[in-house]
């Protein structure tokens, strides 16, 4: 029952990066419900289970909410100040000892949706002076950063698929009903996908597995995993087929277009149907109802990024958008203009790094190395071995290549602190974990999603709660961090402000300052809507002629690697890759302490197609090995035609039953991590992306 004194507050989930308004009813220090927000011009009304589920993690006893010290396996509690003493302390005198690069730090995914992470996170990490960065950014999207900073000179350049004005959406490695849309913040995308095909449009989608967009597009096609690369080079092909490019938009703002080409010439229609089990018609099909769409997107998302040839998918996606006419088109793909810049002036442009990773010499982007990289770092003596961590709201054990291994040499550090909520498969390490105040006290402001919807919209997020007695918000936290290791280490650390004065500022020096304000808003509780993308990339471009690279070299000489390892290699019989997929109801590792997320059937099955099951004499339900280079996993296998033969598909994100997990809940789940078995030697070498999809791997059934 509703009563007068309830208080309604309205803000935005910060979960995923669908950007969901919701109206959370409380009474006093109870939140009576969490509903979609109907008057948000943008998500109007839509959430998912997760939105709900916020109670869950707000109210679980688990969640930590004061600052804990490990003694061997018992967590005590500790005050923040004498935290932050031994924590700045054991920092500074292990980088005296051996040097700056002994620290290392990772942050993780929900870094991304908290304004406090996002803007006053980097002074911290700058303070901190080590070189050994890593983030989930190289678990993820970083090919759609290399791809669209060499092409167009800034790592946030990435287009949007304007999706509500397009007549044929080409989705490949994506699954948005599922994820709610990845690189493209789009609230009840379910709705939106049913519009295209409404307004007589088409969605194709291209993936190992039939997903739940599949079952809503107008077509689908099985791709072997990892053989994406040849089916863009046949797709550029077949619609060069059709005519010359259509890039009089671009005028004299391209460089390399024929260079591209004619690297990509010589790759054909036809020599990718064996190889990725797409036919040549098919693909000539595809061609030809982009071609004559009045607008048209192509758009790639996790299963093209992580996967060994991350960023060339991501530059022949770029490329056949432009090839089309379609890029910075309506309908096509454009840059959200945010009302908080993130390209432009006063941003960082990002980009290849001078140095690389000690140990295996991958590559460095933006001041990080690759997640797959880490392990090495700490198990390989030598200057510049890392010796302490520092993990930010990451779960890197869970979420990363080769998670034992990571988790045995995380075992072996001198000292870990982690800044999180729970004691969990990758914090259960840490000396001392400093946890934040629950979110729903924090006040927030979407920096990163908003810059990246299928919408110009901003949106103020009031905190729901005031901040408990003794809490900390994550800026507060990193300010407690940076002034004992300023004390500790003799270095500058620059106190920062509160978060959301940089937000206001950054709206006063953004596209909108002349009817936004931080303060309108705040008066505007429900969001505001900035209007339709618009074209724009042509005079953002920030290369240093100003032109669209098309053929940045390194990019044409990866396609070496094409012929090599997918055009010219013999596909074993009865080879399997492994892939992965994400379920509405979890949210990478950290959801499943939910009760209202987990309750229901399983979903943590790895999935096989009839025919393997029947050659390896599995049945539905068995207890099945999951095994690749570096290691075996037990799961339970569904037989089903939603997966290619020669592919299985399991979630990853579970696995939380390990010794010292405070996870009440999770721990007690079945199912195991997925990135147990995938592989950190195998990634995309231009970026260093972890290829966690397109794992091979030999399935068996478990003896008796
Ligand atoms: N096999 C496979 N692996 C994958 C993926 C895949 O598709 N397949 N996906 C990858 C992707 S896209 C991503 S983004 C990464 C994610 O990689 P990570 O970010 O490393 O992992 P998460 O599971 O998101 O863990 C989030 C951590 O943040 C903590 N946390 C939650 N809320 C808060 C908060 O408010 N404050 C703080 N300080 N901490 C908080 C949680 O307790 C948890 O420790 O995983 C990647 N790994
Ligand atoms: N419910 C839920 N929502 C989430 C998350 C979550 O964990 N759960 N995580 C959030 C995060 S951090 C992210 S980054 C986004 C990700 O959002 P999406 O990019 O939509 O990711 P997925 O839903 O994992 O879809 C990836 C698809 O790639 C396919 N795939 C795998 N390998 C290949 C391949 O080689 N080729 C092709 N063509 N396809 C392949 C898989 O079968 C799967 O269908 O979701 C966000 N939203
Ligand atoms: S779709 Fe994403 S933003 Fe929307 S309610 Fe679900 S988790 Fe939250
Ligand atoms: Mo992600």
């Amino acid at each position: 029952m509703l009563q007068p004194a309830d208080r309604v507050t309205h803000r935005a989930c910060h979960l995923c990066e669908a950007l969901c308004g919701i109206e959370i009813r409380t009474r006093g220090e109870e939140i009576v419900s969490v509903r979609g927000d109907a008057a948000d011009p943008f998500s109007r009304g839509h959430v998912c289970p997760k939105a709900v589920a916020l109670i869950d993690i707000h109210n679980d006893p688990d969640r930590l909410r004061a600052p804990v010290r490990r003694h061997g396996d018992k967590w005590e509690p500790i005050g923040w100040d004498e935290a932050f003493d031994l924590v700045a302390g054991r920092f500074a005198a292990i980088q005296r000892e051996h040097g700056a690069n002994a620290l290392g730090v990772y942050l993780g995914n929900p870094n991304a949706h908290h304004v406090g992470s996002i803007l006053n996170g980097p002074a911290l990490i700058r303070a901190l002076r080590t070189r050994n960065r890593f983030s989930a950014t190289s678990v993820d999207q970083l090919p759609q950063h290399v791809a669209c900073h060499a092409m167009y000179g800034h790592l946030f350049m990435i287009p949007i698929p304007d999706v509500d004005h397009t007549s044929y959406w080409l989705i490949l490695g994506g699954n948005p009903i599922a994820s709610n849309g990845s690189i493209m913040s789009v609230p009840d995308v379910a709705a939106r996908l049913k519009a295209i095909r409404d307004r007589g449009g088409k969605v194709v989608v291209v993936d190992p597995c039939r997903t739940e967009t599949a079952d809503v597009a107008t077509r689908h096609h099985f791709i072997r995993p990892g053989t994406d690369a040849a089916f863009l080079l046949a797709l550029v092909n077949a619609v060069l087929e059709l005519g010359p490019p259509r890039v009089e938009r671009y005028g004299d703002r391209l460089s390399g277009l024929e260079r591209a080409i004619e690297a990509i010439r010589p790759f054909g229609v036809e020599r990718a149907a064996a190889p990725t089990g797409i036919s040549a018609d098919a693909v000539r099909t595809i061609a030809t109802e982009i071609r004559d769409a009045p607008s048209a997107v192509v758009y790639g998302r996790v299963g093209l990024s992580t996967q060994p040839f991350g960023t060339v998918c991501q530059w022949l996606i770029q490329l056949l958008n432009l090839l089309t006419g379609n890029l910075d088109a309506v309908g096509g793909a454009m840059l959200t203009l945010p009302a908080v810049p993130v390209t432009g002036p006063g941003t960082k442009a990002g980009g290849p790094g001078s140095y690389k990773a000690r140990v295996s010499g991958r590559p460095v982007f933006s001041g990080e190395l690759p997640a797959a990289a880490m392990a090495d770092e700490i198990e390989t003596p030598g200057d510049g071995q890392i010796r302490a961590m520092l993990t930010i709201a990451g779960n890197p054990v869970s979420s990363t290549p080769n998670g034992r291994r990571l988790d045995r040499a995380f075992a072996g550090l001198e000292f870990m602190a982690a800044i999180d909520i729970y004691v969990n498969e990758t914090t259960r390490h840490a000396d001392v974990i400093l946890p934040p105040a629950s979110m729903l006290s924090h006040e927030n402001y979407d920096v990163v999603f908003n810059a990246f919807a299928v919408r110009n919209v901003a949106r103020h997020n009031a905190a729901v709660f005031e901040k408990p007695a003794g809490a900390r918000y994550d800026w507060e936290i990193f300010n407690g961090v940076g002034a004992a290791y300023a004390k500790a280490a003799g270095v500058e650390y620059k106190t920062m402000p509160n978060p959301m004065a940089s937000v206001a500022a950054g709206i006063r020096a953004g596209p909108y300052a002349k009817t936004l304000s931080l303060d309108s808003l705040k008066a505007a509780p429900h969001g505001v809507d900035l209007g339709a993308l618009a074209p724009s990339l042509l005079q953002r471009l920030e290369t240093p002629d100003r032109k669209i690279a098309c053929a940045p070299e390194a990019f044409i000489a990866d396609l070496a690697r094409v012929e090599t390892d997918i055009l010219s290699r013999a596909v074993e019989a009865g080879a399997l890759l492994l892939v992965g997929r994400r379920h509405l109801r979890s949210n990478n590792s950290w959801m499943h302490n939910s009760h209202r997320l987990t309750k229901g059937p399983r979903r943590d099955h790895l999935w096989i197609h009839s025919v393997d099951a029947a050659s390896r004499s599995i049945a539905d339900g068995d207890e099945v090995v999951l095994a690749s280079r570096v290691g075996e996993i037990t799961v339970t296998a569904k037989v089903t035609d939603r997966v290619m033969p020669g592919a299985v598909c399991l979630p990853h994100g579970f696995g939380q039953r390990r010794d010292g997990v405070r996870l009440s809940l999770a721990s007690a789940l079945h199912g195991a991590s997925y990135n147990d078995v995938s592989d950190e030697e195998a990634l995309d070498p231009l970026s260093g992306n972890a290829a966690v999809n397109a794992v091979p791997v030999s399935v068996r059934k478990r003896a008796a």
